[in-house]
């Protein structure tokens, strides 16, 4: 075994030993005094946008509105949420399966709002999950989790779920590379082998045009390196995917030191729609895969999770047109597109300089074979010939850029805690903003599609220190708003997150409120445990399992008395929220549920599993206030010994003869 040597790691650059980041000379700079005004939205008034943004390692997506900042929701993705019972109840626990078992947390880093012709179209939003590698759709009519995928043959999907521009693909690239047997087989080999034997990929995850439902269309095979972020093009560069890679020297320990040899890494391009013509015409190698693919439905309520074997895999060295690498200074972290599909920005976490790409010097070079190098059998294109310009000077650690639709661009900063606004043709730097502390992502509403909406860019913040009350030794994370209507940025507001904010996007709410779902109809209810009236409602014995048809309204359940109830016992609660009205969710609880709560939606059944665990008299009831007698919506279940001969009975509202017989001197 060879030694580390700590002197060669103590040479690294001093660059690399301030990625701590620095906090901005002037911390104390006043706001302007029109800032509330600008953020300000009374009471009763709506905000202008919605802003969706990735919980990072709490693996959910908070919804603010914008300018206030308000947190409307929290929305459960690769998560339990005893609030809601996601992925406590048995109707959404297939949608936490995986092939390493159920997964109920994740590392969610961005968020990708569905697009037609490059423009939001209000009907879903993805996120990634990292760790156990996967993407959710969220549905913007019910704001639910509908739909996750896993993905087969990946480590870490950290470039994703970016979209195409009609929305046909969302991305999957997979950040650690893992030595990849075609076959499907097991691989055992020793971590130092990572220049032989490890391989990365990208997956390409169509999506329905109408039911947004996903599948796992193909895979590029690939050289073992990190694949950090990508974006689709658009415009003229439509058919094509930008991804940075780094680590481009394949090491596999010490990173910090070893992954940041290279003055160079790359932006690696690829053609998408000719990998789609390559599959059709029969060219995709079949590997065998084991992965998820779980579906819940607004129709059955409840969900599925189906076991998938087989992915299709295209090797782009021997199909000689299908991705092409392009030098990128270095270690680059976001590349970004620019709304004309003209440009593609590189940002190099360890460069001075922020690239910029030319499409249509990158279309010139591949026709004419302006390669430099080969790349483990990828031509590499040459940089001066595919660069439009370099932007100098801009910061320091820059990471991601958007765009605000008007020519200019706007790139955060970690390590220098900054916003660098600069002009996309000529490259210069217009304006700079301090940011609270150590920016990550930055979001413009529509910053990365064809039409931004412009007016704020939020920062989203890895440190947060002194910008709040102390809450221990965690503070809580931290977004940030600017105006970005006039020439100088300005900053407005700061606001509270939930989790670590990676990434957001803001839409205007006039393209998704419209649409938003007020109570799902009882008669629509096509699940198999359904009680759609009171008169159906019924306890059911199949042995050791009890299953209970209820129903709630304001203010009861039916049936609210349950005897014959026996240790050993698995009693399923079915509870059907009969109520046809808006916001009004009823709650189911019973003590000593070992789970969650259930908060049921108006029209949906939702089912509790319980297992008692003693003998006795148990209560259940509403955990949602929902009316004047919220308090008195309340029941009882009586456990009997196992083998006693309690007979099954239930009942609501009889007299306790009528119901139970007479009572017992
Ligand atoms: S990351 S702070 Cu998107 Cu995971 Cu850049
Ligand atoms: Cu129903 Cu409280």
């Amino acid at each position: 075994m060879k030694r580390i040597n700590f002197f060669t790691a103590a040479t690294v650059p001093l660059l690399l030993l301030a990625l701590n980041g620095c906090a901005p000379k002037n911390p104390t700079q006043a706001i302007t005094g029109d800032a509330a005004e600008k953020v300000y939205v009374a009471p009763g008034k709506h905000d202008e946008f919605y802003n969706f943004v990735s919980g990072g390692f709490s693996g959910q997506i908070s919804v603010y509105g914008l300018p206030s900042g308000r947190l409307f929701r929290v929305i459960p993705v690769f998560s339990q949420d005893p609030q809601t019972s996601w992925g406590y109840s048995e109707e959404t626990k297939p949608m936490l399966n995986t092939s390493h078992g159920f997964a109920p947390w994740d590392d969610s880093h961005h968020i990708a709002l569905s697009t037609t012709n490059g423009e939001h179209d209000g009907k879903w939003v993805f996120i990634n999950g990292n760790n156990t590698p996967r993407i959710a759709r969220i549905s913007l009519k019910t704001f639910r989790t509908e739909e996750i995928i896993e993905i087969p043959n990946a480590s870490g999907n950290h470039s994703s779920p970016f979209l195409t521009e009609n929305s046909e693909y969302a991305i999957a690239g997979t950040r650690f590379s893992f030595p990849l047997d075609y076959s499907g087989a097991t691989v055992d080999v020793p971590i130092n082998t990572y220049k032989k034997n490890f391989k990365g990929t990208v997956s390409f995850i169509s999506i329905d045009k109408e039911k947004g439902s996903m599948a796992v269309a193909f895979q590029l095979l690939l050289p073992g390196v990190n694949f950090d972020l990508s974006r689709g093009g658009r415009g003229p560069s439509k058919d094509w995917f930008f991804f940075s890679c780094y680590n481009t020297e394949q090491a596999n320990t010490l990173l910090e030191v070893n992954a940041s040899q290279k003055d160079k890494d790359f932006i690696m391009a690829v053609n998408w729609k000719k990998a789609e013509q390559y599959i059709k015409a029969g060219k995709g190698k079949k590997l065998n895969v084991n992965y998820a693919h779980n579906v819940y439905s607004d129709e059955t309520h409840s969900s599925t999770s189906t076991m998938i074997k087989e992915v299709l895999a295209l090797d782009p060295t021997e199909l000689k047109d299908l991705v092409y690498l392009m030098p990128c200074p270095k270690s680059p972290h976001g590349c970004d597109v620019d709304p004309t599909g003209k440009y593609i920005v590189g940002s190099g976490k360890l460069a001075a300089l922020i690239p910029v790409f030319s499409f249509d010097k990158i279309l010139k070079a591949i026709e004419a074979k302006d390669y430099e190098a080969e790349y483990e059998g990828l031509p590499v294109l040459k940089y001066e010939s595919v660069l439009h310009g370099e932007v100098k000077k801009p910061g320091l650690g820059p990471l991601h850029t958007e765009f605000d639709g008007k020519g200019f661009a706007y790139t955060s900063m970690f390590v220098s805690s900054e916003i660098v606004k600069w002009n996309i043709e000529n490259l210069t730097v217009v304006d700079r903003v301090p940011t609270y502390y150590s920016i990550g992502h930055l979001c413009v509403p529509g910053g990365p599609t064809v039409k931004p909406h412009g007016k704020y860019v939020i920062a989203y913040n890895k440190i947060t220190k002194d910008r709040y009350l102390p809450t221990g030794p965690e503070l809580t994370q931290s977004a940030q708003l600017y105006d970005i209507s006039g020439e100088k940025m300005k900053l407005l507001l700061d606001f509270p997150t939930i989790g670590e904010p990676h990434y957001g996007e803001a839409i205007p709410a006039t393209l998704v409120a419209p649409n938003s779902i007020k109570i799902f109809k009882i008669e629509d209810n096509k699940h198999p445990y359904a009680t759609k009236s009171e008169k159906d409602a019924r306890v059911v014995r199949e042995g050791k399992k009890v299953h209970v048809y209820m129903t709630s309204m304001r203010s009861h359940f039916v049936p609210d008395n349950i005897e014959g109830i026996k240790m050993g016992d698995e009693v399923y609660f079915h509870v059907t929220n009969l109520e046809q009205d808006w916001d009004v969710p009823h709650g189911f609880a019973i003590k000593g549920a070992n789970n969650a709560e259930l908060l049921i939606m108006p029209g949906e059944t939702t089912t509790l599993k319980w297992v008692p665990d003693r003998v006795g008299i148990l209560p259940m009831y509403c955990t949602d206030f929902c009316s004047a007698l919220h308090q008195e919506m309340t029941g009882y279940v009586r456990v009997s010994p196992a083998g006693s001969s309690t007979p099954l009975k239930w009942g609501t509202g009889e007299s306790a003869e009528a119901a139970f017989g007479p009572a017992v001197k």
